[in-house]
């Protein structure tokens, strides 16, 4: 037999983890990707665990399955490691070699496996004013380590604030913002590292930088708040170190720490961050250092039982980009344009006298030629850094972000700004895992802003925007656009854990928080009133990442705040099952409400509130099903029936026209199938693509319709009309931010008016995810790269090929391995090239109905057609 006959599989992976090191999971599953010939199927498989004590291999267990199996052995202890092998064998008998091995180890599992305190610099004689500017303090701790006989060191560390911290000068791990922002009463992340190289026989340190960060810092709008979990700062880091014969060092926080400043002055998310390089304390983080002039430390409470491992990756640095143009304001002011509109912050290389500053300010926007940076509102975004005079020196600021294009430096001391400027993008690590390309560049181009927008939104918490006094986890805007994110990266463990905060901040009766972690927002959105699109994010979301990821244990751990949001809204619908009180966002920033009341669109907002509750049941009667559930099905079941009547009843009219005669209205109708029969869906759809050309092809639409109208034109057969109005340039329209050089998806369709100036109103971002939710249209009609069932275990290829665009493809890397589709449009004839990872099967649905089933493996084929409709 020769090799490519051979199946072969692939590291295994954990749970959704990345990295799985420093895990929380004690019985991880595991899945497994195969490559092997086409028309190769597993019949059984094997795994097994290499524990520290034993080695166990299961049977060969006869199953299909390679996502997430079943752990296979004992549960794992805490700190334990193991390596996990599989192997499979196909119908024919064929077996594949042991596959690499994923070590896996786990973090602390138990409360009582910490032993380290939290500790806060001891309280000043003064307290600290919480919104004086507070220096981020230093902690630091000597200890011994015997010759030479470290087996392997962990350090277990978390804050109150944000850390980083370093063991003998140097840094450890290279985790930004660690820990992330979680509901921190209920919920701290600590993270784990490998320190064993960090340590060395005889004297060693460790070192700590705290920053206020999302715990005491200057949060939200309206000026903000602070202190809104605590007011001090604190460190929780354990240090275990194992040597050769088995025993353990524990250095862990206590008392014994001291806690002196360092160069940092002040930071904040919103502020940016000041340093002084002349404070400077060389070997601050080694041994020997004399901190006698520090101050000791004081414990501060927290609850073991409430930190957690990550199931997300940290957030990282994970590009770097140059200027692409540097022009001078005047004497001492540079202007630096990176070309792209992103998240991080600005590295410096600078020379110059010590006591000189350089002053970094951010934009994503200019206005006549200088940073426009009016829609920051309350964020300072101002870097400041202080030199030392020593020469070369280098800086970034650690305990901010920023959210910008431009940036004007002011007192530049550097050489070639090219070289000495460096625009540095951080967010979640997440693995890349979708691709899309076709003939029409500005498509290309558009679809590159929307990967931006989620790369600058996922910074931890999927957030609405990353530049102004805001930064939120608004539900709705993550509710609208997680399938594009599912299908564009690994999102899965991040967003569990985010939906896990959700239902912790979920009040008594039901009603989901607006944001999340929930912070006090002033008095339109605190206290929280129910949302329909922002609270039905608990029923909805966890159902589209299960579609990507084919998940149902997160679909488990989020039914009951799914089934607690619809029934909260039971109780506050009518009789007939209308949600026809309270107040509501309705299609907020539909193009047609004044810039000043952005939730006055024209879709009656009950309209879309009773739609959402209708489609929220549905997801939570289909959730039970897969749940097992048989009696919740079939209550929530009926009762999305009787609320999908009502609907028709109060809001389509006899004649089938809607009573918001709105793009919104018939889109939602369709989209969550709220119409009785095929005879008014097909007329819901004329009347939309009515709708849609009387509006010249232009966006009438806001967060909520926007990511619907193309695929409910899609879904009645209307294409020509999605493509023309995904092909606009005029404003308002996807393409229109193009033409004023948009390089992320804005928060309105005029964020910058034809004019070229700044939309006046309050709220207008440049990096806004939500609208471009249409992306997963490109996928999934333009490309045509569908999940038909949950995890692409069986693949729906259903290119609708229109606009003028010739050729397109979609990849995505799926639970099996990688799915893909390129098409390309001739004079009579389309041609499809399509892949079809083992272990799925596929499909292509041509565009006359026609259906070709795949072999696994990559399968071209061509059928004839129409004549290509041009643009
Ligand atoms: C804005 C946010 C967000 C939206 C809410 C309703 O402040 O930016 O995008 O969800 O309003």
């Amino acid at each position: 037999m020769s090799d490519e006959q051979i199946p072969m599989v692939a590291t295994p992976t954990a749970e959704h983890h990345r990295e799985p090191f420093g895990i929380g999971e004690s019985s991880p599953r595991i899945s497994w990707k195969t490559t092997a010939p086409a028309d190769w199927t597993q019949q059984a498989f094997q795994i097994e665990v290499a524990r520290t004590d034993v080695t166990h291999r299961t049977d060969w267990v006869t199953s299909e399955d390679s996502v997430l199996v079943d752990w296979p052995h004992r549960p794992l202890t805490s700190r334990e490691r193991s390596d996990i092998r599989v192997r499979v064998r196909g119908g024919d008998g064929t077996a594949s070699e042991w596959s690499p091995a994923l070590r896996l180890e786990t973090g602390l599992l138990e409360p009582a496996d910490w032993t380290a305190r939290a500790i806060a610099p001891e309280e000043p004689n003064e307290p600290e004013r919480s919104d004086a500017e507070r220096r981020p303090p230093l902690l630091r701790k000597e200890f011994a380590v015997g010759a030479a006989d470290v087996e392997r060191a962990r350090l277990y560390v978390t804050a109150h604030g944000l850390y980083e911290i370093e063991i003998n000068g140097r840094r450890v791990g290279d985790h930004v913002l660690a820990p992330g922002w979680t509901s921190y009463t209920h919920r701290l992340r600590y993270q784990t590292h490998d320190v064993t190289d960090h340590l060395r026989a005889g004297a060693n340190a460790i070192g700590a930088c705290l920053a206020d960060g999302w715990y005491r810092g200057r949060l939200g709008f309206g000026g903000g708040h602070t202190d809104l979990y605590g007011d001090r700062v604190a460190l929780i880091a354990q240090l275990e170190i194992v040597h050769r014969d088995g025993t353990v060092t524990l250095i862990a926080t206590d008392t014994s720490w001291r806690a002196g400043r360092g160069p940092i002055l002040s930071s904040g998310l919103l502020d940016g961050e000041s340093y002084d390089a002349r404070h400077e304390l060389p070997g601050w983080s080694s041994p020997g250092f004399d901190d006698a002039d520090w101050s000791p430390v004081d414990l501060v409470a927290r609850d073991p039982a409430t930190l957690i491992a990550p199931t997300g990756p940290p957030v990282r640095c994970t590009e770097e980009i140059s200027p692409v143009l540097v022009t001078a304001l005047d004497a001492d002011r540079l202007l630096v344009d990176f070309g792209q509109n992103l998240v991080g912050r600005v590295r410096i290389t600078v020379a110059g006298p010590a006591g000189h500053t350089v002053v970094i300010r951010h934009a994503e926007v200019l206005q006549d030629g200088e940073l426009c940076v009016r829609p920051l509102r309350d964020a300072v975004s101002v870097d400041r850094y202080v030199l030392a005079g020593t020469g070369s020196e280098t800086w970034e600021p650690r305990f901010t972000i920023h959210g910008f294009r431009y940036a004007e430096i002011t007192g530049w001391r550097g050489g070639d700004p090219n070289r000495d400027i460096v625009a540095r993008v951080h967010h979640t690590d997440m693995t890349r895992t979708g691709w899309f390309a076709c003939s029409d560049e500005q498509v290309n181009r558009l679809h590159e802003n929307v990967v931006w927008s989620l790369r600058g939104n996922f910074v931890d918490i999927p957030t609405d925007c990353p530049q102004r006094d805001e930064r939120l986890g608004w539900t709705g805007d993550i509710q609208v656009f997680a399938p594009t994110a599912a299908f564009l990266y690994d999102c899965h463990g991040m967003l569990a854990s985010w939906l896990r905060d959700v239902s912790v901040e979920q009040h008594d009766d039901g009603t989901v928080p607006w944001y999340v972690p929930a912070i006090p927002g002033g008095p339109q959105w605190t206290p929280t009133r129910p949302g329909a699109g922002w609270g039905d994010v608990v029923a909805l979301t966890p159902w589209d990442l299960y579609q990507a990821s084919g998940d149902t244990a997160l679909l488990a751990a989020q039914y009951d705040s799914a089934r607690r949001w619809v029934d909260l809204i039971t109780e506050l619908a009518d009789e007939s099952g209308l949600w026809n009180r309270g107040y509501q966002l309705g299609d907020w920033l539909d193009p047609f409400a004044p810039p000043d009341d952005p939730g006055a669109g024209r879709t009656d907002r009950h309209l879309i509130a009773t739609a959402y509750y209708a489609w929220s049941l549905r997801h939570v009667a289909w959730t039970a099903e897969v749940l097992g559930r048989k009696d919740d099905r079939e209550r929530y079941e009926e009762l999305a029936r009787r609320v999908r009547q009502a609907f028709t009843d109060e809001y389509v009219l006899p004649s089938g026209l809607m009573t918001s005669d709105t793009q919104t209205a018939y889109a939602v109708a369709l989209r969550f199938d709220l119409l009785p029969d095929a005879a008014a869906r097909a007329d819901a759809g004329r009347r939309l693509a009515e709708l849609v050309a009387s509006g010249g092809h232009t966006i009438q639409t806001g967060f909520i319709g926007t990511p619907l109208v193309a695929p409910a034109l899609s879904a009645t057969e209307h294409d020509d009309t999605a493509y023309a109005l995904l092909l606009q340039q005029e404003c308002p329209s996807w393409l229109y931010a193009l033409r004023h050089d948009a390089t992320t998806i804005w928060e309105r369709w005029d964020s910058m008016l034809p004019d070229g100036t700044v939309n006046p109103g309050e709220m207008t971002s440049f990096n806004h995810y939500a609208l471009g939710a249409v992306a997963q249209w490109l996928h999934t009609t333009v490309a045509g790269l569908n999940a038909s069932t949950p995890g692409y275990h069986d693949i729906l290829f259903r290119p609708r090929p229109g606009g003028g665009i010739t050729w397109a493809s979609a990849v995505h890397e799926s639970p099996y391995g990688r799915v893909a589709i390129r098409w390309e449009q001739q004079e009579s004839e389309l041609t499809v090239e399509a892949t079809v990872p083992t272990g799925a099967t596929g499909r292509i649905e041509w565009p006359d109905g026609a259906v070709t089933h795949l072999p696994t493996g990559t399968t071209t084929t061509s059928r004839p057609t129409a004549a290509p409709t041009n643009r």
